[in-house]
């Protein structure tokens, strides 16, 4: 089917806005979307930029296969090989995805020291518990040292790891011992968080790193000095600071917009301003100011990851997801969106013109040409939060009367951290994923996914749906973070009732009896650190095997976009997890290079990528993936059996 001829989501409230958006005479991430046509060359990974001789382009022929003579011909004007451009551009990406996260953790490394030594006002030292062991985790001594003392030490030795140069990162060791052999086998052991990224552009830099398989090492590291690094120290110093997420019910689509109050989005990834918006407005003097602009109150909703770290953690109802970011501004409802650090589209700027929106920018590594700069200072946390909530309180006599909010709204229960699962399968005096590993023994649950990532308008926007639906009715328990996370919170899969209504007999039956969601809600895109952590419990567990690549486990992003969607694909593969992409496949112009991931991978690391952009196909072949971990773990025959028990049962339900 041609891009223009698919259907645009599967959301009405998304077609809803899109309409209306037609009619304003906006224009769109889809309009803009359906008249770019993707670069073939680029999409394919075969174009590369990285120096001014070029940029050199060198296409597959189109339907046919490349002659012998073609073969030696394709080359860059320096001679790089289909191979190395695809490798650079694809080790690129992971970088730039890497440094993301990185970034992240750092901002929230500073901020986490400044409020242990009491710089901060309005941030604190929430999780003790989780502090203490983070403390044990870095051999800091607890002793009957006070917990500031603790986090100051706890956050200096987490931001060492940014500038680290050798040895490994600290949590390294949370792997299973086998991992972390092969990974040292392998060459692939992150050393320091800045340090391989920097290492991944210089090995890029035109005449450096030549030899693709070479350059995927480096991506590999690259990648697990995210998951095991960057990410993972982001979510444990913001559950330490902002309180480790347990369940929390709440709303989710367009329709949390209010007609009568001021709508404020926060939208973005870092939950440092975000946390301090969720306090300041509830503060009785900015509600009388609100109602003295006319308003009945302030209404704050998150987008993208921020919205996943205030809803896991406070309830704080979700506006949308990434395609939605504009579509909010289109209601004529939003004073402001309030934006911090990425996946933030240039597109909001133009579209507030049209309207009454103020886009306002916070930190000083994201302005928007076009938008509002009121900066947010962490020292000073609270008076930054209320100058922001002030200036959309301002704008809401601006507000015109081309209002249309949608009137969907989804109840959904999210804040399954890792820990959490922990308490909920095992109890809090023996917290355990022992009843999930006896699950997966005894075939009730067949295996678990983790379905993540973005959404993208090359594909029918939330259409991953079809993927989860497929695998939970196969009883695969499925983890979810990002973007997708929130697509199926609007198909109400993140509510304990849809355990009978789509989840197979035996995951509805773990389900109920556990009282959780088929699909479960683990949190922003870092906390993927999160199922990295799981997925370590479950084989410390016992009895499925002794690494992280013997666990039915698999992973997805079935609408991906994000170069950080690429960096915590090769982690997860580079930790033992088959992972499938959908969307498009960005190294397909080199034959080796993308036999080496779908393929070679897998002796390597025992998980491996595949792109799939049929996202029933795709759950098919994670299923397949997670039939063939149970046969070789020889838990297959108790699922068989299980069924057949079943299947009998029936029948005699029948006679
Ligand atoms: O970091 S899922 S579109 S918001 S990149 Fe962006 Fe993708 Fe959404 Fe979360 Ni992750």
């Amino acid at each position: 089917m041609a891009e223009n001829e698919k259907k645009q989501s599967i959301d009405d409230a998304t077609l809803e806005m899109i309409a209306k958006a037609g009619r304003d005479e906006v224009r769109v991430v889809f309009d803009r979307s359906a008249k770019m046509k993707p670069c073939p060359i680029g999409a394919e990974g075969s174009c590369c930029s990285n120096c001014a001789m070029g940029p050199c382009r060198i296409p597959l022929p189109k339907g046919r296969e490349l002659t012998p003579e073609e073969e030696k011909k394709r080359r860059g004007v320096c001679g790089a090989t289909a191979e190395t451009i695809a490798a650079r551009n694809f080790v690129r990406m992971i970088a730039a995805g890497a440094a993301a996260h990185g970034d992240h953790g750092r901002k929230v490394t500073e901020a986490f020291i400044a409020t242990a030594k009491g710089e901060a006002p309005g941030y604190e030292i929430v999780d003790e518990q989780k502090l203490l062991q983070l403390a044990l985790d870095f051999g800091i001594e607890i002793g009957e040292r006070s917990k500031n003392e603790i986090a100051i030490d706890v956050g200096q030795k987490a931001m060492a790891e940014f500038g680290k140069q050798d040895g490994e990162l600290l949590f390294l060791k949370r792997a299973p011992l086998k991992r972390q052999k092969l990974w040292r086998k392998l060459g692939v052991t992150p050393r320091g968080i800045d340090r391989e990224v920097v290492e991944a552009l210089h090995r890029t830099h035109m005449g450096v790193d030549q030899d693709y398989r070479n350059l995927l090492l480096q991506g590999s590291r690259t990648a697990l000095s995210d998951g095991w690094g960057g990410s993972m120290i982001a979510t444990e110093l913001q559950d330490i600071m902002f309180g480790t997420p347990s369940p929390v019910l709440s709303q989710i689509n367009l329709g949390v917009l209010r007609e009568d109050e001021v709508n404020i989005i926060i939208h973005g990834h870092e939950p440092l301003l975000a946390e301090m918006m969720a306090v300041v407005v509830q503060d009785p003097k900015m509600i009388e100011y609100a109602k003295s602009k006319g308003a009945k109150g302030i209404n704050l909703a998150g987008m993208c990851c921020t919205a996943n770290e205030i809803l896991m953690r406070h309830g704080v109802p979700i506006a949308g997801n990434f395609l939605q970011q504009e579509l909010a501004i289109v209601t004529g409802a939003l004073e402001a969106m309030v934006v911090d650090v990425q996946c933030i589209m240039q597109g909001i700027s133009d579209v507030a013109q049209c309207y009454h929106t103020r886009i306002i920018t916070t930190d000083p590594r994201a302005k928007i040409q076009g938008a509002s700069h009121i900066e947010f200072d962490e020292l000073n946390a609270a008076e930054s939060a209320r100058a922001i909530i002030k200036a959309a309180i301002d704008n809401f006599p601006n507000r015109g009367k081309n209002v249309q909010i949608p009137k969907e709204k989804t109840d959904l229960i999210a804040g399954f951290s890792h820990e959490t699962i922990n308490y909920l399968l095992g109890g809090v005096f023996r917290a355990s994923y022992r009843p999930l590993n006896d699950n997966i023994i005894n075939g009730r649950i067949r295996g678990v996914a983790g379905v993540v990532g973005c959404n993208n308008p090359r594909v029918t926007h939330d259409m991953q749906l079809d993927m989860v639906k497929e695998l939970i009715k196969n009883d695969v328990l499925v983890l979810q973070t990002g973007c997708m996370a929130m697509a199926s919170a609007k198909a109400g899969l993140m509510l304990p009732e849809a355990a009978a209504k789509y989840a197979g007999e035996g995951l509805a039956s773990v389900c109920e009896a556990v009282g959780i969601p088929p699909v479960l809600h683990m949190g922003a895109c870092i906390d993927n650190s999160r199922i990295l952590m799981a997925a370590t419990a479950m084989v410390k567990d016992g009895g499925l095997g002794d690494d992280i690549s013997d666990l039915p486990v698999v992973g997805a992003a079935p609408e991906w976009m994000s170069e950080k969607a690429l960096s915590i694909g090769q982690y997860f593969v580079a930790s033992g997890v088959f992972t499938v992409f959908g969307v498009t496949w960005p190294t397909t112009g080199s034959k080796e290079v993308t036999d080496l991931i779908f393929r070679e991978f897998e002796e390597m690391y025992g998980g491996m990528w595949a792109f799939e952009p049929d996202p029933l196909k795709a759950a098919h072949l994670m299923i397949a993936h997670i039939d063939k971990k149970r046969k070789a773990l020889c838990i297959d025959k108790a699922r068989e059996r299980l069924l057949y028990d079943m299947e009998m049962r029936r029948e005699l339900e029948a006679a």
